[in-house]
Protein backbone atom coordinates (compact mmCIF):
# COMPACT_ATOMS: atom_id res chain seq x y z
CA UNK A 1 0.00 0.00 0.00
CA UNK A 2 1.61 3.41 -1.24
CA UNK A 3 -0.26 5.51 1.45
CA UNK A 4 0.59 2.65 4.61
CA UNK A 5 1.85 5.72 6.70
CA UNK A 6 -1.55 7.73 6.06
CA UNK A 7 -3.89 4.77 7.13
CA UNK A 8 -1.68 3.24 10.32
CA UNK A 9 -1.60 7.26 11.04
CA UNK A 10 -5.42 7.13 10.75
CA UNK A 11 -5.58 3.51 12.56
CA UNK A 12 -3.53 5.47 15.55
CA UNK A 13 -5.90 7.67 15.49
CA UNK A 14 -9.43 5.53 16.12
CA UNK A 15 -7.46 4.42 19.30
CA UNK A 16 -6.60 7.63 20.26
CA UNK A 17 -10.26 8.80 19.84
CA UNK A 18 -11.57 5.89 22.38
CA UNK A 19 -8.67 6.82 24.67
CA UNK A 20 -10.13 10.52 24.97
CA UNK A 21 -13.52 8.78 25.63
CA UNK A 22 -11.77 6.63 28.38
CA UNK A 23 -10.26 10.34 29.52
CA UNK A 24 -14.31 11.98 29.76
CA UNK A 25 -14.49 8.21 31.19
CA UNK A 26 -12.58 9.32 34.00
CA UNK A 27 -13.52 12.61 34.28
CA UNK A 28 -17.75 11.66 34.95
CA UNK A 29 -16.15 9.33 37.64
CA UNK A 30 -14.61 11.85 39.04
CA UNK A 31 -17.53 14.23 39.18
CA UNK A 32 -19.57 11.47 40.20
CA UNK A 33 -18.03 10.69 43.31
CA UNK A 34 -17.60 14.70 43.87
CA UNK A 35 -21.12 15.12 44.14
CA UNK A 36 -21.10 16.80 40.26
CA UNK A 37 -24.02 15.23 38.74
CA UNK A 38 -24.43 17.54 35.63
CA UNK A 39 -21.10 17.64 35.29
CA UNK A 40 -20.66 13.96 35.26
CA UNK A 41 -23.96 13.43 33.18
CA UNK A 42 -21.93 15.89 30.41
CA UNK A 43 -18.30 13.99 30.59
CA UNK A 44 -20.66 11.17 29.92
CA UNK A 45 -22.39 12.03 26.70
CA UNK A 46 -18.35 13.44 25.69
CA UNK A 47 -17.38 9.80 26.52
CA UNK A 48 -20.31 8.64 24.57
CA UNK A 49 -19.29 10.73 21.46
CA UNK A 50 -15.90 10.12 21.48
CA UNK A 51 -16.96 6.11 20.80
CA UNK A 52 -18.69 7.48 17.76
CA UNK A 53 -15.80 9.54 16.70
CA UNK A 54 -13.65 6.56 16.41
CA UNK A 55 -16.68 4.18 15.25
CA UNK A 56 -17.12 6.64 12.46
CA UNK A 57 -13.22 6.37 11.22
CA UNK A 58 -12.78 2.63 11.97
CA UNK A 59 -15.39 2.36 9.54
CA UNK A 60 -14.00 4.46 7.07
CA UNK A 61 -10.84 2.26 7.19
CA UNK A 62 -12.56 -1.03 6.85
CA UNK A 63 -14.14 0.00 4.10
CA UNK A 64 -11.20 1.18 2.64
CA UNK A 65 -10.09 -2.60 2.88
CA UNK A 66 -7.35 -1.73 5.71
CA UNK A 67 -6.99 -4.02 8.47
CA UNK A 68 -8.04 -1.90 11.50
CA UNK A 69 -6.74 -3.01 15.08
CA UNK A 70 -6.99 -1.49 18.36
CA UNK A 71 -4.04 -0.64 20.45
CA UNK A 72 -3.46 -0.20 24.22
CA UNK A 73 -5.05 2.62 26.12
CA UNK A 74 -3.40 4.23 28.88
CA UNK A 75 -5.17 4.41 32.72
CA UNK A 76 -7.73 7.44 32.65
CA UNK A 77 -6.77 9.97 35.41
CA UNK A 78 -8.96 10.07 38.62
CA UNK A 79 -7.62 13.27 40.44
CA UNK A 80 -8.64 16.75 39.39
CA UNK A 81 -8.38 19.72 41.25
CA UNK A 82 -11.82 20.90 40.68
CA UNK A 83 -14.70 21.44 38.00
CA UNK A 84 -12.27 24.53 36.24
CA UNK A 85 -9.38 21.95 36.45
CA UNK A 86 -11.33 18.95 34.59
CA UNK A 87 -12.61 21.73 31.62
CA UNK A 88 -9.07 23.47 31.08
CA UNK A 89 -7.95 19.46 31.04
CA UNK A 90 -10.30 18.79 28.72
CA UNK A 91 -9.81 21.73 26.22
CA UNK A 92 -5.96 20.91 26.37
CA UNK A 93 -7.06 17.47 25.65
CA UNK A 94 -8.90 18.63 22.86
CA UNK A 95 -5.96 20.96 21.74
CA UNK A 96 -3.75 18.12 21.17
CA UNK A 97 -6.30 16.05 19.07
CA UNK A 98 -7.23 18.90 16.70
CA UNK A 99 -3.31 18.69 16.27
CA UNK A 100 -3.63 15.35 15.12
CA UNK A 101 -6.12 15.66 12.68
CA UNK A 102 -4.32 18.86 11.16
CA UNK A 103 -1.59 16.51 10.94
CA UNK A 104 -3.64 13.26 9.03
CA UNK A 105 -4.84 15.73 6.68
CA UNK A 106 -0.96 17.47 5.88
CA UNK A 107 0.04 13.54 5.31
CA UNK A 108 -3.11 13.11 3.39
CA UNK A 109 -1.65 15.75 0.63
CA UNK A 110 1.37 14.49 0.79
CA UNK A 111 -0.08 11.15 -0.57
CA UNK A 112 -2.48 12.96 -2.74
CA UNK A 113 -5.38 10.73 -0.94
CA UNK A 114 -8.51 12.96 -1.79
CA UNK A 115 -10.69 10.44 -0.12
CA UNK A 116 -9.11 10.67 2.78
CA UNK A 117 -8.72 14.69 2.86
CA UNK A 118 -12.62 14.50 2.10
CA UNK A 119 -13.22 12.58 4.41
CA UNK A 120 -11.23 14.04 7.39
CA UNK A 121 -13.12 17.71 6.68
CA UNK A 122 -15.83 15.99 8.94
CA UNK A 123 -13.10 16.18 11.75
CA UNK A 124 -11.83 19.58 11.04
CA UNK A 125 -15.26 20.77 11.69
CA UNK A 126 -16.18 18.83 14.94
CA UNK A 127 -12.98 19.97 16.78
CA UNK A 128 -14.27 23.45 16.17
CA UNK A 129 -17.15 22.66 18.00
CA UNK A 130 -15.21 20.52 20.28
CA UNK A 131 -12.82 23.31 21.23
CA UNK A 132 -15.39 25.69 21.60
CA UNK A 133 -17.52 23.45 23.84
CA UNK A 134 -14.96 23.37 26.35
CA UNK A 135 -13.76 26.86 25.98
CA UNK A 136 -17.03 28.24 26.76
CA UNK A 137 -17.47 25.38 29.82
CA UNK A 138 -14.09 27.12 31.12
CA UNK A 139 -15.94 30.68 30.66
CA UNK A 140 -18.78 29.86 32.05
CA UNK A 141 -17.29 28.25 35.26
CA UNK A 142 -15.01 31.34 35.41
CA UNK A 143 -18.10 33.46 35.46
CA UNK A 144 -19.38 32.15 38.62
CA UNK A 145 -16.06 33.20 40.82
CA UNK A 146 -16.43 29.49 42.32
CA UNK A 147 -19.03 30.81 44.04
CA UNK A 148 -20.84 27.61 44.92
CA UNK A 149 -24.50 28.46 44.01
CA UNK A 150 -23.70 29.73 40.49
CA UNK A 151 -21.59 26.36 40.26
CA UNK A 152 -24.70 24.75 41.24
CA UNK A 153 -26.92 26.37 38.29
CA UNK A 154 -24.31 25.41 35.75
CA UNK A 155 -24.06 22.21 37.37
CA UNK A 156 -28.09 21.60 36.69
CA UNK A 157 -27.71 22.96 32.93
CA UNK A 158 -24.97 20.46 32.38
CA UNK A 159 -27.12 17.89 33.49
CA UNK A 160 -29.48 18.27 30.92
CA UNK A 161 -26.86 17.79 28.08
CA UNK A 162 -28.63 15.83 25.02
CA UNK A 163 -25.90 14.56 22.88
FE1 LIG B 1 -12.96 13.17 19.12
O1 LIG B 1 -12.99 14.90 19.57
FE2 LIG B 1 -12.87 15.06 21.35
O2 LIG B 1 -11.36 14.13 21.60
Amino acid sequence: MKNQELMDKINEQVTFEIASGYVYLGMAAWAADNDWDGFSHFMYKQWEEELEHANKMAKFLMDLGYPVTFGAIEAAPSEYKDVLDLAKTSLEHEQEVTQRINEIIDLARKYDDKRVEYFMQWYINEQVEEEDTFSTLIAKIERTNMNPAGLMILDGKLGRRED
